[in-house]
């Protein structure tokens, strides 16, 4: 009945990129929309960071259900190298058809959200089940866009030319360079691309797509996803972002220090807009060498910093110290009056919020962008891998920040020196115009998602559907 109300069941995968917007998702239906809302979810997690997130949300949101996924053990040694990430998306896309009926069944749901990740295996079995099965794409409407169209850039690819990898013009909405592809899709055997390419064929079944952006923050990617101009017969596209952060209190303090925002209180004692924040995700750390120029560039830039050190692809296995990372003490004893360095999680939602953070280094992990955009701090974009090049390019397009082009992952192009990392950091804190445009940003981001906004209106929308 059209007053009823539904059951929606969430599917994440695996990453914090992952989780952070499906949490905020489920918060967002439950306690703005009026939906219940299940969130299944294998224990245990690829990373620390994911098992605190989720205990955290569960406590602070009784009314987000957790249900729990028994996933079949995978054979990893088939998947040599592979990314711990990776390997989970594929554990789960295995397990997850004879899971799927029992689940929806035991919660008696009404509709689910699938991670992108997991979608071509899940859709199909949703539609067995009777289900409306919508994808929840994490990353930008440009990358969205470009997932809906790249299966058909590789059929026309091999079909032609006899394969490489070019730039790749997705119709409606703008080139993709080459060097803005995530590496693991220039090898079509990968096992990231195999499931990327299975899951960007099988966006058209879905019945919808949510999309943590925003019109206003990428106007090409929405229309032409809307209009059908990137792919005939494209499910309704629901642009619901920035999805607002859930805020609970941090559990991952270093040894020795109270459970209180420490940083919070170190921030509170700076000026405003005096600070610079680094953080290049919580996955994969900078190259030993990468890590001593930057810490040597924030020192010469002479600002404040604020900066979250990462040590390796998963934060379980991180056990070096700080200064071991970055080559001693004597750097952290330098820089210790005007500087915070750690490595424990900071909830970074609020760290931008902070009046006296005057720019972000940011490595363009999209939650990362959708949070900058929130907050109106300019970006001084530094992508690496994955997806992070084609969100850099959104950023810069939008007039949410500067995005060095040459300043690449290292291996590459070598390392960026300490002089450039200072150059630039100085370019962006003294740029008053660049200031002005994210904070034109975030005007539009608050206006989205205030009540009767797009983002809002978009969101509603899909609830409405999922009423049946
Ligand atoms: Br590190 C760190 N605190 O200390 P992205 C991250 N975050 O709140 P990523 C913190 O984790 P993938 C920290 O605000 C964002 O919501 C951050 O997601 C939060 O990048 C999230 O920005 C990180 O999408 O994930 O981690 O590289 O590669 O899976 O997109």
């Amino acid at each position: 009945s059209g007053e009823s109300r539904p059951h929606i069941v969430l599917l994440p995968s695996a990453g914090m990129g992952h989780l952070v917007p499906f949490g905020r998702l489920a918060v967002a239906l439950s306690s703005s929309h009026g939906c219940d809302v299940s969130m299944a979810t294998a224990v245990p997690t690829v990373s620390a960071a994911e098992s605190r997130h989720l205990e955290a949300l569960f406590v602070a949101y009784p009314s987000v259900r957790r249900l729990d996924l028994q996933l079949a053990p995978l054979d990893e040694s088939r998947f040599p190298g592979a990314d711990p990430f990776f390997l989970r998306f594929e554990a789960m896309r295995r397990s997850l058809p004879s899971l799927l009926g029992p689940l929806v069944a035991g919660a008696s749901a009404s509709a689910l959200v699938t991670d992108i990740a997991l979608s071509s295996v899940v859709i199909p079995v949703a539609r067995d089940l009777g289900l409306p099965c919508h994808v929840l794409f994490t990353a930008s409407a440009a990358m969205l866009s470009f997932c809906a169209h790249f299966p058909a850039y590789l059929d026309a690819n091999s079909a032609g030319s006899g394969g490489g990898m070019g730039d790749v013009d997705v119709p409606g909405v703008y080139r993709i360079p080459k060097s803005s592809i995530p590496q693991a899709l220039h090898d079509p055997n990968h096992l990231f691309t195999q499931q990327f390419v299975a899951n960007g064929r099988g966006l058209v079944h879905a019945a919808g797509v949510l999309v943590n952006t925003f019109d206003g923050l990428e106007p090409e990617a929405v229309a032409a996803l809307r209009d059908g101009a990137v792919a005939a017969g494209f499910p309704p596209v629901f642009a619901v972002g920035p999805l607002r952060p859930v805020t609970f209190p941090t559990t991952d303090e270093p040894e020795g220090k109270k459970k209180d925002y420490y940083y919070m209180e170190w921030l509170d004692a700076q000026p405003a807009r005096s600070v610079v924040y680094v953080s290049f995700g919580s996955r994969k750390a900078l190259s030993r060498d990468q890590m001593l120029e930057l810490a040597a560039g924030l020192e010469a830039s002479g600002h404040r910093f604020l900066w979250v050190v990462k040590g390796a692809v998963v934060d379980k296995d991180d056990a070096e110290g700080l200064a071991d990372l970055l080559g001693g003490e004597e750097f952290l004893d330098r820089v210790k009056p005007r500087a915070l360095v750690t490595k424990a999680w900071v909830e970074q939602e609020a760290v931008l919020r902070h009046a006296a953070v005057g720019a972000f280094v940011s490595h363009c992990g999209w939650n990362s962008v959708t949070e900058a955009a929130r907050s109106g701090v300019p970006v001084l974009a530094w992508p690496r891998f994955g997806d992070q090049r084609v969100n850099a390019g959104v950023v810069a397009r939008a007039g949410l920040g500067k995005w060095v082009e040459g300043w690449s992952w290292e291996g590459e192009d070598g390392v960026v020196t300490a002089e450039e990392v200072a150059e630039k950091i100085k370019s962006v804190m003294a740029d008053d115009d660049g200031a002005k445009k994210a904070a034109r940003v975030r005007n539009a981001a608050e206006a989205a998602t205030a009540e009767g906004g797009s983002s809002y209106r978009n969101l509603a929308e899909f609830v409405g559907r999922c009423r049946g």
